[in-house]
């Protein structure tokens, strides 16, 4: 029998789709994007298009486990019963609680499911422990806290508002790969003749199917952004009518713009003056301009003022309010879950430390200070390969005294690391219910088929956990379904007809605010305008006006200059899901063998050829990859594509072994594309883990200012 079943796809993805999966004899067969959503409209990335090889991957996890001999790579483990497992990690926490303080068990969780429930489901049960607890910044942390200085929340004008615009600028983000549902409104826009220009360190898929592509050096968008509002200002390109009703601060930007004029933005961005005039002029000329902001743009020590700038100049041209027109970058701000009634952080006792997701590399090896760490519980997160600084991660996961528990549906590196494994179902088999961040939809979903083996949900896993460890409160035993309606039930969203009866006969609902243009009644500051000027910015110590703040870590830092180092950024694979598809057959077909990429003239001052394998360098450590020689790359800039893990690299270490544990200027984000980097031939070393010297002690950590 077949039979077709409605639900979410799971992945950290801005564009949450609405899934068709058919089931055939109890087996998913194929899935197919839902023709009747208004944001997925039927269509379907290669990542989902592919997921039954995750469901039916021969390495799935489908029993508990237990590690006999040494962790790390190539670990062995053989199969206990739940109770076992569950027996065997319960007995240590409690032990660890006992002799250490609960704060030195640390959960350290992610985004393997964007399930509300499920990927919140240990928090309760850590709060109740009394465990450390985990600042989860590794994604929109930094973009938030520069929207919120500028706009207020993680809001912006609907992407699905770009079919209307005239004049559409992709900065710093590369839908073709990462959100492929704005691809349709962005061909609608320009089937009536709208420019689509793209905005990034390379020149990557998105920006070949663009009209313009203006290469900026990593980490320097707002002296862009500064140069472009330069020119709006002096040639008088600007909406002054809604800069005087809407916005805070308009003169002391104004005095703040001198200081940028083209010539400058040239100089930082490597842009040229007369295309930064011809940007700002083709910008300030049209009738609704769209930026869509990428979330890469902010993972650099600088990232939050960058995405505050460039949200700014929407605002110079009154493009918030126009149809068709304004800026995007997260619709997190939208939905209004009442999440700590589900997540109970009352629980956790006053004065219990937080440990960024950032520093678990810290925090694993001692450098923190506090407690030791003893027991790490990891669920849905590939911490090994995901995490910046990897190397010190795994050094941390290597101790002797940690316990660690893995809870997962692939064998990832961190289960190479794991005293208890635990089987994780996917999203075929695991009701949930969604928000998103890339759109404005809530959605549903109730399974399809029986979990695999003896998988149990992260829901599942902490209940069974809070009745070993004697917790007696009854969320404890609440049902799936009740949580949910729990967290649902606010006045905003009852008074919305958003409820889970509503979500269950409808499927997907839209949230409760004016998604065209949010800002329509006033922006969400304390000032009620958009804050060019930010008096919360001001005491916080920072520059309160939109600024270029050079990266310590760049070649703007004069004690790097002349060194020939590369500014190496890792952005995201077209066939991965982070490091998800690293566990797909098809997927790691689709994405072939991962390679740095290279300008010739940098390739050849370094005496690189095409395909010859490559030590890459930064301060954290060193990996080797195959070279491939592209225009496609700006000299003075290095790329890898794709969160690769280390059990799927040739010389045994991911990207992330290159990454800092360094945090952003604002949200306390993590600096994936802040990275200094030497490249050699990797075979001039005669085996040596070496290469030209380059120091941590060279390199400081944080942005400064000039
Ligand atoms: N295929 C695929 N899709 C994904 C993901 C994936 O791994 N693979 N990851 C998902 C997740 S978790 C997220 S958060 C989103 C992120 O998706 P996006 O918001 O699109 O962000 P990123 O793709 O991380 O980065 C976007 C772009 O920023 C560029 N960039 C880096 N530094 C700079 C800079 O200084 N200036 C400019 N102008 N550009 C810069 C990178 O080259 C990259 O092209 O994608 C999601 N979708
Ligand atoms: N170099 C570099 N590194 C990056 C990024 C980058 O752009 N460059 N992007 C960063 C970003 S934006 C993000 S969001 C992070 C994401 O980092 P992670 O959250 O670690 O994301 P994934 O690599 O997709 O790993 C998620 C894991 O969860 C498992 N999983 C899925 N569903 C479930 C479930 O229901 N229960 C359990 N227990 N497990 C489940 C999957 O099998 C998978 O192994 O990566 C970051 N790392
Ligand atoms: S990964 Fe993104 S684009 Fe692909 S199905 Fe999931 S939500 Fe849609
Ligand atoms: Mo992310």
């Amino acid at each position: 029998m077949k039979q077709e079943f409605q639900t979410i796809c799971p992945l950290d993805c801005p564009d949450a789709c609405s899934l068709l999966l058919t089931v055939e004899e109890g087996r998913v067969t194929a899935l197919r994007g839902d023709p009747g959503h208004p944001f997925t409209q039927g269509l379907i990335c290669t990542k989902m298009r592919t997921y039954t090889d995750i469901i039916y991957a021969p390495g799935r996890i489908l029993h508990p486990m237990r590690r006999v001999g040494p962790k790390g790579p190539g670990a062995r483990f053989e199969r206990v019963s739940w109770e076992e497992a569950l027996d065997a990690a319960a007995a240590r926490m409690r032990e660890a609680s006992a002799r250490w303080g609960a704060e030195s068990i640390l959960p350290v969780s992610y985004s393997g499911t964007m399930g509300v429930l499920n990927r919140n489901a240990g928090q309760r049960f850590f709060h109740r422990l009394g465990a450390s607890k985990l600042l989860r910044t590794l994604c929109t942390a930094a973009c938030k806290a520069g929207l919120d200085a500028t706009l207020g929340a993680g809001l912006g004008n609907d992407c699905a508002g770009m079919a209307r615009s005239d004049h559409i600028l992709l900065w710093g983000t590369n839908p073709a790969t990462t959100n492929m549902h704005i691809l349709p409104f962005i061909q609608a826009a320009r089937e009536k003749g709208a420019k689509v220009t793209v905005i990034d360190v390379y020149r990557h898929r998105t920006a070949k199917l663009a009209d313009a592509f203006v290469p900026v050096r990593p980490g320097t968008d707002a002296a862009l952004a500064l140069g472009m509002m330069h020119v709006l200002v002096r040639e008088g390109l600007i909406d002054r009518g809604y800069i005087g009703r809407w916005t805070l601060g308009f003169e002391a930007l104004r005095k703040r713009l001198e200081e940028y004029p083209p010539e400058r933005a040239e100089a930082v961005t490597g842009v040229p003056a007369a295309e930064v005039e011809r940007l700002a002029r083709e910008y300030g000329r049209a009738r609704a301009p769209f930026v869509r902001m990428g979330i890469g743009l902010s993972r650099h020590a600088n990232g939050a003022m960058i995405v505050r700038t460039i949200a700014c100049l929407p605002a110079l041209v009154g493009a918030y309010a126009k149809e068709g027109g304004g800026l995007f970058e997260i619709s997190t701000g939208a939905f209004g879950l009442d999440l700590a009634a589900y997540e109970r952080p009352e629980w956790s006792p006053g004065g219990t430390r937080t440990i960024n997701i950032v520093e678990v590399g810290k925090a694993l090896t001692g450098a923190l200070g506090g407690p030791p760490v003893k027991v790490l519980f990891v669920y849905h997160c590939a911490a090994a390969a995901t995490l910046p600084d990897a190397g010190a991660v795994r050094r941390g996961l290597l101790r002797e005294d940690l316990f660690t528990v893995v809870h997962e549906i692939l064998h990832t590196d961190t289960v190479d690391y794991a005293d208890i494994v635990l089987p994780a179902p996917t999203f075929a088999e695991s009701p949930d219910f969604f928000t998103s961040y890339g759109q404005y939809f809530f959605g549903l979903n109730e399974g399809a088929i029986p979990p695999r083996g003896e998988a149990k949900s992260n829901y599942e896993v902490f209940s069974l956990l809070a009745e070993r460890l004697g917790f007696e409160e009854p969320d404890f035993r609440e049902g799936l379904w009740e949580a949910a309606a729990r967290i649902l039930d606010t006045p905003r969203l009852r008074r919305a007809g958003i409820t889970l009866e509503a979500l269950r006969e409808k499927r997907y609902l839209q949230a409760p605010l004016n998604t065209a243009n949010p800002f329509a009644g006033g922006f969400p500051t304390p000032s009620g305008r958009l804050e060019f000027y930010s008096e919360r910015m001001e005491r916080m110590g920072l520059d309160p006006l939109p600024a270029h703040v050079p990266l310590a870590e760049g070649p703007e830092n004069p004690a790097h200059a002349g060194r020939g180092m590369l500014q190496l950024v890792l952005p995201p694979g077209h066939h991965f899901l982070n490091s998800t598809g690293n566990g797909g057959a098809r997927s790691m077909k689709g994405e072939g063998e991962q390679r740095l990429f290279l300008h010739p003239e940098d390739a050849r001052e370094r005496g690189l050829a095409e395909g010859e394998p490559v030590r890459v360098r930064t301060a954290r450590g060193s990996i080797v990859r195959p070279l491939r020689v592209t225009e496609d790359v700006p000299r003075g800039v290095a790329i890898i594509p794709g969160v690769r893990a280390s059990r799927h690299s040739p010389d045994g270490r991911g990207v992330n072994e290159l990454t800092s544990q360094a945090l952003t200027d604002m949200g306390e984000g993590p600096c994936y594309h802040t990275n200094l980097a030497e490249a050699a031939p990797a075979g001039a070393e005669n085996g040596r883990e070496g290469g030209p010297a380059l120091t941590g002690a060279a390199i400081p950590a944080t942005t400064q200012a000039p």
